[in-house]
């Protein structure tokens, strides 16, 4: 057997390795709410020493340099991205945390504030870097820029952007995706801590079995393998880390529905419309896709075969599918290889 390259043994279980020199996608909010004034992050809570600091303060102060890999939520990987900026660690430090201090909330200027936590022993555990700078340059606004979080070894989520506050907890709370989605808390990526599992009143699911209806619901990791759903109307409902394996789906509408990482395993979606859809981290290997339409689709870190098995275990595509080069190219290489074999384009 060849020995595994880095790449691999780096790889968390079901991610999809991001080629080097590529961008990354922007995920969740997409622009910074910029405070009146100076930017600052203030650092407070149970605290002894809390205090205000602008970008001059913590460029002021000893920077560290890190090789993070990344890892999002959506199947996507990311390997050696190059953080600089100040430890949290030497930050909290500073502050003098109270004893009853447990866990640190990290919370962004930006329109919902979004906040994410994570535990004290996590911090020193993971070693998080209020990143000022990425890849020699300042850190792009929109990923993060003009200050981020960047907790190595968690799933991304964990990695607040635009920062404004670091609030320490003397008990410990969820996050606004680890609340309100359902997005794992231990944010694990080789345990796959992804989501907590969702649930749906058995009555309710076998109503929109029955009808193949699911309107606009907003449903996490509801399971409906196997099930006969033809003619399925989902347009325009989130159904995060939904399991559809070996489901009959044939000309299902799923235009404008937020489908991350959804497996449809061995389904059979032949002439269904994913239009427009958000279709990052779909697992699609031995899937039946002929007369699907992807147009406008997003499908960043999607799988069209599983890398274990071989090209044998691969989605059937028509010729004639309208995937376009654009979006083949957001796939990794070995899966855009796929696809366009697939589609007859090599
Ligand atoms: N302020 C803020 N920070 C955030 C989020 C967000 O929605 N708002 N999303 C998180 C998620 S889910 C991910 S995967 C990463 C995405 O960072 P990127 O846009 O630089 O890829 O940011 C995290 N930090
Ligand atoms: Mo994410």
């Amino acid at each position: 057997m060849p020995a595994p390259s880095p790449a691999d043994w780096r790889r968390p279980p079901n991610q999809n390795m991001i080629r080097r020199k590529e961008s990354w996608p922007v995920v969740g909010e997409t622009e910074a709410l910029m405070p009146d004034g100076a930017w600052t992050v203030r650092l407070d809570g149970c605290v002894g020493a809390a205090r205000t600091l602008t970008l001059d303060d913590l460029a002021a102060l000893p920077q560290t340099e890190r090789l993070v890999d990344i890892h999002c939520v959506t199947r996507w990987s990311k390997l050696d991205c190059r953080f600089e900026g100040v430890r949290v660690m030497d930050l909290l430090t500073a502050a003098e945390p109270a004893q009853e201090a447990v866990s640190v909330r990290f919370v962004a200027h930006s329109a919902r504030k979004h906040d994410t936590t994570l535990t004290l022993a996590d911090i020193q555990r993971h070693d998080p870097l209020i990143a000022l700078r990425y890849d020699g340059a300042p850190l792009p606004d929109e990923h993060g820029g003009p200050v981020r979080i960047v907790t190595p070894g968690k799933y991304f989520y964990k990695s607040c952007k635009w920062l404004g506050r670091i609030e320490l907890l003397s008990e410990h709370r969820l996050g606004y995706w680890e609340s309100v989605p359902g997005y794992h808390d231990g944010a694990d990526p080789w345990r796959e801590e992804r989501y907590v599992t969702g649930s749906i009143p058995p009555d309710l699911r076998e109503r929109m079995i029955a009808q193949r209806r699911f309107g606009g619901r907003d449903l996490l990791s509801c399971v409906f393998d196997g099930e006969e759903l033809s003619g399925l109307d989902a347009k325009g409902a989130t159904l995060r880390n939904t399991s559809f394996i070996g489901a009959t789906l044939k000309d299902a509408d799923f235009s404008e529905t937020y489908l991350v990482n959804a497996r449809f395993v061995r389904a059979d979606l032949s002439g269904a419309k994913l239009n427009d859809s958000d279709i990052m981290g779909v697992d699609f290997s031995r899937a039946d896709l002929r007369g699907v339409s992807f147009a406008g689709a997003k499908l960043f870190g999607a799988s069209f075969y599983d890398e274990t098995a071989g090209p044998d275990s691969g989605a059937r595509l028509d010729p004639d599918a309208d995937l376009n080069e654009a979006q083949i190219d957001t796939l990794t290489d070995a899966q855009a290889g796929y696809v366009r074999r697939a589609l007859g384009k090599t």
